[in-house]
């Protein structure tokens, strides 16, 4: 009830981080494009398999002036996969500790970027390659208000186009392209790729890198799945370019989940010539994020933070101060980002102590330490994982009303396909 969103907002409202003025507003009323890069992590970005690199195009974002790189971003998903991701970049808000809030809470009421955005004057839509039902997504875009959901139904799904969960990411973006030109401007929209999917097996033809040569094939094809979407991604850019977008479109690009598991570990030893520890672990799943903003000063950012902060930061980057929402993450650019940084599960990481399953590690050095060093830091990931819980797991934003927003009504939206 009323009693509970004012604890919320207390809290939220204590905890924001004011925009940093050298970055707030530096892409207003620009275009957005998400990408949902699937099974994506840090790890691989700038690492070099028997000498090549397998991801050049992102290696070279990474190194390119005008994108910011976040190479240290805690992976908050649960079990909701690519969809818990997808609710944390469009609320900045925590995904459920047990299930999927796709599945679970697809009718509560949000206040998500599209909508934001849409009281602005921006049109929304998401294209997959999948079809619509998948994670229920054709319901809970409803609620977060996007106008149109491009799914498989719009593409090509040929045998050849096609493997495991859909279509594959070159036909993807390609057919994606002509859709994207159709959307009004500004737009705000998300792509979310698939064949980077587990067990990364590619067709025949599809790729010519070399897969890795450890025992596990997981493992071994993950490079080539990699490299494959890397290429997808480049020829994306290309095509923004050429369309005339490129050059004021915001393009944020983020790892949704781990891709390799801690069961494929004896072979990821064997790729970084390493133990791996479980605090090795933790950090072999952080999720890369690069935020492309056309004439920006960006760079390597690696300060500590978890997805839910990366909505915070597009939102300041276009000039609307998110303390007027209830969003639960801190802005990346911003000289007052919060330090701990939550896992779904409790865990944290901090720039001094790191929490694992009830241990406690420095982080700088990933060694065991003695003592109570975490606790008081662990208190305060719970509290945010508490805050943000409370709005889902209550729908409490049904009683929040921020200024200059226009509420969205869920039955305004369906996906009915169109002819193009
Ligand atoms: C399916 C795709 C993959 O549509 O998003 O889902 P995942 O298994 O990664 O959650
Ligand atoms: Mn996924």
């Amino acid at each position: 009830d009323s009693n509970d969103i004012t604890e919320v907002e207390n809290y939220i409202k204590a905890n924001n981080a004011t925009p940093n003025p050298e970055f707030f507003g530096k892409a207003k009323d620009m275009n957005v494009i998400y990408v949902s890069m699937e099974s994506l992590q840090t790890f691989i970005i700038d690492y070099q398999l028997n000498g090549q690199e397998v991801t050049p195009f992102l290696n070279s974002l990474a190194h390119n002036g005008s994108t910011f790189y976040f190479n240290n971003i805690i992976n908050q998903t649960g079990q909701g996969k690519t969809s818990d991701a997808e609710f944390i970049m469009d609320n900045s808000l925590y995904p459920m500790s047990q299930g999927a809030v796709y599945v679970n809470k697809a009718q509560n009421t949000y206040q998500s970027s599209p909508a934001i955005l849409k009281s602005r004057g921006y049109t929304s839509a998401a294209f997959h390659g999948n079809y619509k039902t998948f994670w229920n997504r054709n319901e809970m875009y409803r609620s977060l208000g996007y106008d149109e959901f491009f799914d498989a139904e719009y593409y090509q799904m040929t045998d050849e186009n096609t493997k495991n969960y859909g279509l594959k990411d070159k036909p993807f973006f390609a057919e994606s392209m002509p859709m994207l030109e159709s959307l009004p401007e500004p737009f705000y929209t998300k792509f979310i790729t698939l064949s980077n999917h587990f067990p990364f097996k590619m067709d025949e033809g599809d790729t010519d890198f070399p897969a890795a040569e450890t025992e596990d094939n997981v493992v071994n094809q993950y490079f080539q799945s990699a490299n494959y979407m890397d290429q997808a991604l480049e020829q994306f850019f290309n095509d923004l370019k050429e369309s005339g977008l490129y050059d004021h479109t915001v393009v944020v690009l983020y790892g949704d989940h781990y891709g390799i598991s801690e069961n494929h570990n004896k072979a990821m030893e064997e790729i970084i010539g390493k133990e791996i520890t479980p605090f090795d672990n933790a950090m072999l799943q952080r999720v890369p994020v690069f935020i492309h903003v056309p004439g920006v000063d960006g760079g390597l950012v690696n300060k500590i933070g978890g997805q839910v902060d990366v909505q915070p930061t597009l939102m300041h980057l276009l000039g609307i101060d998110t303390k007027d929402y209830l969003t639960i993450g801190s802005d990346l650019l911003s000289e007052k980002h919060r330090e701990v940084v939550p896992f779904r599960n409790g865990d944290f990481v901090s720039p001094e102590f790191t929490q694992l399953e009830e241990k406690c590690y420095s982080t700088e050095t990933g060694e065991l330490i003695e003592g109570a060093g975490c606790e008081p830091l662990a208190e305060k990931a719970r509290t945010e994982l508490q805050m943000s819980d409370e709005i889902v797991y209550k729908d409490l934003l049904r009683f929040y009303e921020p200024d200059g927003y226009e509420p969205i009504d869920r039955n305004d939206y369906q996906y009915i396909k169109k002819e193009m």
